[in-house]
């Protein structure tokens, strides 16, 4: 038997055993596993954005994946209370970005630090993208939004599609990497995509904004290749990954400006809430850590210990 000419992919998109697999020569392929993988626990682990190496069926011209390369990383929604029942929503996202507003929407402060918790909770790099920033009166505005963050080690993009501002360094940082992107419906995703690639009709977000509401069901992630490399994550939204498993204990390690002083609070497991010679609140007393980002760590810490009591 010939063994076929071989190639190297990566699954765009699928469900129930069909994947689409776009392989290193950009032509897309419709593949099914081969049996020996089908039976074996990584066929349930199989996810959009893994990359995979496929073979010619020697008898027809399909296309059957036969392996599946380690991951690099992994978005997975877990299971709530507990790391069993983890789910892959896509596999080797190399960043997350997180798109807002200066104004139209008012940025939401406390649903970007959520995003940026489940970044930082998948080991994901984060980077956002200030857009809109022609509607600010002044640069110090733009800056006043941003300052947070960069402190805490993001890099902010400032970006503007009505007169167009920052976009050719945004589209540097997605080239040859792949991206979730996501934010808050209006705030410009959807402009940005179409300001940066022409004719890409990306349904960025919009899943989750539209179809996907109310439903129990889940709309899978899908891969959209970029003109210049790269993909982007068109996804029901980083929302359906959520917070869940990701235990209270761990929360302060997904706030990067706290980190340097984890160590020197008075009780190892502090909470940085109520105990006494908080490392953490002495820093936002002293204004060394935002109270933005602190408020926004006490209100999803909250949300986790409540998830922990239920389950
Ligand atoms: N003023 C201004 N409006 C923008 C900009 N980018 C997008 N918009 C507008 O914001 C609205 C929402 O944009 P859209 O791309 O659909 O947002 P999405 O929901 O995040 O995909 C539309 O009316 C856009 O024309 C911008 O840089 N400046
Ligand atoms: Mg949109
Ligand atoms: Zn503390």
């Amino acid at each position: 038997m010939s063994p076929g000419i071989l190639l190297h992919g990566v699954v765009l998109s699928g469900t129930g055993g069909i994947w689409r697999v776009r392989a290193q020569d950009g032509a897309e392929h419709e593949v099914s596993l081969r049996g020996r993988l089908k039976q074996s626990e990584r066929f349930e682990k199989l996810a959009v954005g893994d990359d995979v190496d496929l073979a010619e069926d020697t008898r027809g011209g399909a296309w059957r994946i036969t392996s599946i390369h380690p991951r690099r990383t992994q978005l997975a929604r877990r299971a709530p209370g507990g790391a069993r029942g983890e789910r892959i929503v896509v596999a080797n996202v190399d960043q997350v970005v997180i798109v807002f507003a200066i104004a139209k929407p008012e940025p939401h402060v406390r649903m970007i630090d959520r995003f940026l918790v489940i970044a930082e909770g998948n080991e994901i790099p984060a980077r956002l993208v200030l857009n809109k920033v022609e509607l600010a009166t002044d640069a110090a505005v733009v800056d006043a939004l941003a300052v947070d963050y960069e402190r805490a080690g993001y890099p902010v993009h400032r970006t503007s599609v009505k007169r167009p501002t920052g976009l050719d360094a945004l589209r540097a940082v997605l080239v040859n990497r792949t991206t979730a992107l996501t934010g808050p419906s209006g705030v410009g995703k959807s402009s940005l995509i179409n300001a940066l690639y022409p004719g890409l009709n990306l349904r960025v977000g919009e899943i989750s904004e539209s179809v996907n509401k109310g439903r129990h069901t889940t709309v899978g992630a899908v891969l959209v290749p970029l003109p210049g490399g790269g993909y982007v994550v068109d996804t029901p939204g980083l929302r359906e990954v959520g917070m869940w498993g990701l235990p209270s204990a761990d929360l302060d390690r997904c706030f990067p400006e706290f980190r340097p002083v984890l160590g020197e609070c008075r009780f190892q497991d502090c909470r940085h809430v109520s105990e006494p010679d908080c490392a953490v609140r002495v820093g936002v007393e002293r204004a060394d850590i935002s109270s933005a980002r602190y408020e926004s760590y006490v209100k999803l810490c909250a949300e986790l210990t409540e998830e922990e009591k239920r389950f």
